[in-house]
């Protein structure tokens, strides 16, 4: 086995059990060009700060998010993000959230749940209150089931700065809106993807 090359795949493949991998790659790709087209306003093939920003306000995450997120994808420092430049930079994201999602999901059942959301914060010295944690926990959990699929996790965390629990736990609280009132108001199609089997 190489020492670098391509490995991610097949290192998640190990450590993943195998409701961690359901999304093909040609799947991944198209979900993604749909957040990007839904990103560029003006369709003119770029998403900027002021798309982004806009974007952010409708899910309720602080813009400051948005200069942030463009700095980070941005490979090319023109100042917009191109849809190759999206797709690198959230791929990569989403396989670092989908590690940080399985260190939170003890019991591996593919769910994070509000004991291990409550545990996650002790070990990382964060003191919360039951209360506090089912409200983060709501925050986060679109379809009511009480617990966080992978897939609200990795919706919900797109435009987070980073991927270190610190970091996830300053944007939760950050992200005011309820997410979940916003997607069912408006744009029925943000969610048609959950639930059309492909
Ligand atoms: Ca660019
Ligand atoms: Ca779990
Ligand atoms: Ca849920």
């Amino acid at each position: 086995m190489p020492a670098n090359g391509g490995g991610g795949a097949s290192r998640l493949a190990r450590v993943m059990p195998p409701h961690y991998l359901h999304e093909l790659p040609a799947q991944d790709e198209e979900r993604l060009e749909r957040i990007f087209q839904r990103l560029d306003l003006d369709g003119n093939g770029r998403v900027d700060v002021r798309d982004l920003s806009a974007a952010l306000r409708e899910v309720g995450v602080h813009s400051q998010y948005a200069q942030k997120f463009l700095a980070r994808s941005d490979r090319t420092k023109s100042g917009d993000i191109s849809l190759a430049e999206f797709i690198h930079y959230v791929r990569e994201h989403e396989k670092n959230l989908r590690l940080q999602f399985s260190h939170l999901d003890k019991n591996r059942d593919g769910k994070i749940d509000l004991e291990e959301l409550i545990n996650s914060f002790k070990e990382l010295g964060i003191e919360i209150s039951r209360e506090e944690a089912t409200k983060l926990l709501q925050r986060m959990d679109q379809d009511g089931s009480l617990n966080i699929s992978f897939d609200e996790w990795r919706d919900f965390l797109l435009y987070a700065p980073s991927t270190t629990l610190r970091d996830i736990v300053e944007y939760w609280h950050h992200a005011t809106v309820r997410y979940r009132s916003k997607i069912h108001m408006d744009k029925p199609e943000h969610t048609s993807h959950h639930l059309k089997p492909k």
